[in-house]
């Protein structure tokens, strides 16, 4: 890897391995709406996109957010990257995520951006990602079969028009494709995820790793489906399971060979704040947050 491309991800804790020993991430849950439905999602709990499914996170407007970071960066100086990733999509909700981006940048330019989305918006969106300097972007696309993505999706909602199956599974894996070539021609870098769902994509997620490697993507996170039944979602109640952490690790196995996979994911939740694997989200809820000023002027 070049010094350049080091030095851009040296302290992003999900990028670089390394680094997330060292340096924290948060998330502020600032995007309360999805344009499409998962089958592994609950809509009542987290995105379970990069957010862990099952989480209710307490709503901000941009403003809160903005003040929830300042607080946090006074009280965590590893905290280095500011991610939205949930509830629902940040890009089903782009006034509230830009504008939270845009008071972060302003008041705070030492913190990295970090966007997670299904990709559905992304190509609609990328200059204002690239106005904004957001250099991590990752897309959730756990599929580039449409039939396959008809099992995944029940519909998806693009320009005021609601698409099922078959159908709306063409309309989001396209975006997808779009979003991460834009993505490469900005130069940003993009991680991919993919939920390993047994028995439905599985076996397709080296076809998957080969065409986003081939689009330029910097890194695969093969996350595990969470789907258990008190969560109410349409896999959990079919009784869908998730795959056992030796399914896991074969298929990151068989996908190794061929670029970056990410290991050391911990499926945050969407207000996650602390070290990977730490969960100090508590200590800064918004009861608590809004009575706490930052301690110097950022
Ligand atoms: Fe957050 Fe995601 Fe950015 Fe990281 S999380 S938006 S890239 S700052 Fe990281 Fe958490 Fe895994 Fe996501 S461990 S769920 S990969
Ligand atoms: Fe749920 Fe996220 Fe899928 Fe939207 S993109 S349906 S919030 S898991």
């Amino acid at each position: 890897m070049d010094e350049k491309l080091k030095a851009r991800i040296a302290n992003h804790p999900c990028y670089s391995e390394e680094a997330h020993h060292h340096y924290a991430r948060m998330h502020v849950a600032v995007a309360p709406a999805c344009n499409i439905q998962c089958n592994y999602c609950n809509r009542k709990y987290d995105c379970a996109n990069e957010s862990r499914p099952g989480v209710v996170s307490e709503l901000l407007t941009p403003e809160e957010a903005a003040h929830k970071v300042l607080v946090v960066a006074s009280k965590i100086p590893q905290m280095t990257v500011l991610g939205i990733a949930g509830p629902g999509d940040p890009l089903a909700n782009p006034e509230k995520t830009f504008r939270t981006f845009e008071l972060i940048a302003d008041k705070a330019p030492d913190i990295k951006l970090c966007l997670s989305t299904n990709g559905l918006m992304l190509p609609e969106y990328i200059d204002r990602i690239k106005q904004l300097n957001i250099d991590h972007v990752t897309i959730t696309l756990n599929t580039i079969d449409p039939e396959i993505g008809a099992q995944i999706y029940s519909w998806v909602h693009y320009k005021r028009k609601r698409y099922r199956g078959v159908e709306g599974a063409k309309i989001l894996l396209e975006k997808q494709m779009e979003g991460l070539q834009a993505l490469k021609e900005a130069d940003i870098l993009c991680k991919v995820n993919s939920v390993m769902i047994p028995g439905i994509n599985d076996q397709h997620l080296v076809e998957v790793n080969k065409m986003i490697r081939e689009n330029g993507a910097f890194l695969h996170n093969i996350m595990p489906l969470i789907s258990a039944p008190e969560h109410g979602t349409h896999f959990g109640l079919t009784g869908q399971r998730g795959p056992t952490n030796k399914e896991l690790k074969e298929v990151q196995d068989q996908c190794s060979g061929n670029m970056k996979m990410m290991r050391h994911c911990r499926q945050c939740r969407a207000d996650a704040v602390g070290l990977l694997g730490e969960d100090r989200s508590q200590e800064f809820t918004k009861e608590k947050f809004l009575e706490m000023s930052p301690e110097y002027d950022l």
